[in-house]
């Protein structure tokens, strides 16, 4: 088959204007579903795990820009072949491209939206993509027999060009404008910025002086909610509508209860600082950070729906479908567990999890810190499977003690002399009780530790170093207050946690 180029321009426009006129229906009609977010969360529930972990670590908070910009180049490549095969090739593959997108829609994470709604903007998508296509290339032959002059196979008789780059023009605009403006005038409101928050009737123990030793370049003890690291699967931050939202509370329980966002405020709200630290931290890595959150504790929740004797876990959910399992005992032991309202003075940042997410001291994220979260679900482990322990992660993960050397940074000249070697530690909910660090696999120093502020935060760390001149290995190794100290085995982070001694190359002048 000759593939046709003025085709392959045409197959790009019109299905470029289709996805941008459904990315502003999808923005502007709630319950309904953006064919083009569908596909791409599609392909993140696809990829192989390992593949996702190579995404996190390559491309960290900025894997799903990366991934999108994939998506939407194999999108272009696929339209400009479809195209380029001609009007009525074009025009079948078009079609059956819009059906598979459409059972994409209806198979995409749980709404609550009935699927005429959801199938709104694809359809929509179709009828622009295969009428344009159509009209486009209606005065182009099919192919050019194998034997017309080259000229006037690019331009058959009663093919006007102008009018088919006006044509393609308009398109054009059609698909930039129509998914900018889903991206922004289009975009619901959430109310987040008319929330106002109650005092915390339990406030934070107040910040003991010295817990930040103040070191440049050390991470900074409270983690800015803008430095704040961000793992999730969802493509495009959920915007969820305070006034919209409902959380429900049921299984395994007396009384299964539904609670807006505003019941929730009203409830006794506690003010605490933890450490939240992602499963998918490489050892020195950056999916760690301290913050004050406010939010009801999950145990009072608990109690009131009434728990049944034999659960031992809750599934909670979030509104993209995410599935998270926590042990129900740290849910309701005296850790102060909570459904998170704030982070740092505020209500919660949309990218982490506004309004309401689950923030529990001493568990990995992915079993225990829900973000956008709907659904609490009091079942048994026994019984149901979360997102990542169906991909080979383990159900139940505590924090692993761990340490991360901020200064110097790996592959640093320094100057000899006496320096400062400094990073942080964690191992929330038992605390640190030691941290040590060794040069070139000398003796164990002891570093000093900055003020202990609560088992469930990390603490800063710092150890004078008279370096010399050369090239050298600096390692630290923790150990938390119950004895457990962090191992030099090396683990890979699936099923439950990297493990191995952090360790900087520095050259000495
Ligand atoms: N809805 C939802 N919640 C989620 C996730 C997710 O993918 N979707 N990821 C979890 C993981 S793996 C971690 S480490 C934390 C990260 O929280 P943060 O992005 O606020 O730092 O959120 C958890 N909550
Ligand atoms: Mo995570």
């Amino acid at each position: 088959m000759r593939l046709s180029g003025t085709g392959a321009i045409a197959g790009l426009a019109a299905g470029g204007a289709g996805v941008g006129a459904s990315q502003a229906i999808a923005a502007a009609l709630p319950g309904t579903t953006s064919p083009l977010i569908a596909v791409a969360n599609r392909v993140i529930d696809w990829t192989p795990r390992q593949l996702k972990e190579f995404a996190i670590e390559q491309f960290g908070t900025n894997d799903k820009p990366v991934l999108l910009a994939s998506v939407i180049a194999g999108m272009v490549i696929v339209l400009a072949l479809v195209g380029a095969m001609g009007r009525t090739v074009g025009i079948t593959a078009l079609a059956v491209l819009v059906a598979v997108a459409g059972v994409v829609v209806l198979a995409d994470r749980p709404t609550t939206d009935g699927p005429i709604l959801r199938l709104v903007p694809v359809a929509v998508l179709g009828a622009i993509a295969l009428g344009s296509f159509a009209w486009l290339l209606r005065a182009a032959p099919d192919t050019p027999a194998p034997d017309t002059p080259a000229a006037e196979a690019a331009a058959p008789p009663g093919f006007d060009r102008r009018n088919f780059l006006a044509t393609v023009g308009v398109l054009g605009a059609v698909a930039v404008g129509g998914t900018v403006a889903g991206q922004t005038v289009l975009a619901p409101g959430t109310g987040r910025s008319g929330v106002r928050l109650p005092p915390p009737r339990s406030p934070a123990a107040p910040l003991p002086a010295g817990t930040a030793l103040k070191l440049p370049g050390l991470t900074p003890y409270i983690t800015d909610n803008r430095d704040f690291y961000r793992v999730d699967t969802a493509l495009r931050v959920p915007r969820v509508a305070v006034d919209d939202y409902r959380l429900r509370i049921h299984g395994l329980v007396d009384a299964p209860i539904e609670l807006s966002f505003q019941d929730l405020l009203d409830l006794p709200l506690i003010e605490r600082r933890i450490t939240l630290t992602c499963v998918s931290q490489p050892v020195g890595g950056p999916y760690v950070g301290n913050a004050t959150w406010i939010g009801v504790r999950t145990r009072d929740l608990l109690s009131r729906v009434g728990v049944g004797a034999d659960a031992d876990a809750v599934k909670s959910t979030s509104v993209d479908g995410m599935t998270i399992g926590t042990p129900l005992t740290v849910l309701t032991d005296d850790r102060d567990a909570m459904l998170a309202v704030a982070m740092n003075g505020e209500p919660l940042p949309p990218e982490h999890g506004f309004p309401v997410r689950m923030v529990v001291p001493g568990l990995y994220g992915y079993v225990s810190a829900t973000k956008w979260l709907t659904d609490l679900e009091v079942t048994r482990f026994a019984d149901f499977s979360a997102y990542w322990t169906s991909r080979g992660y383990a159900a139940q993960a505590p924090i692993k003690t761990a340490s991360r050397i901020d200064v110097p940074k790996s592959f640093a000249r320094i100057p000899a002399g006496r320096t400062p070697v400094a990073g942080v530690a964690w191992a929330q909910h038992r605390g640190i009780e030691r941290v040590e660090v060794r040069v070139d696999r000398g003796v164990w120093q002891p570093a000093q530790l900055a003020e202990r502020d609560g088992i469930d935060c990390w603490r800063q760390w710092v150890w004078q170093w008279d370096a010399t001149p050369g090239n050298h290995m600096i390692e630290a190794r923790a150990t938390d207050a119950t004895g457990i100290p962090q191992t030099e085995e090396r683990v890979p982070i699936a099923p439950d946690g990297a493990t191995g001694w952090p360790g900087v190359q520095v050259r000495v002048d």
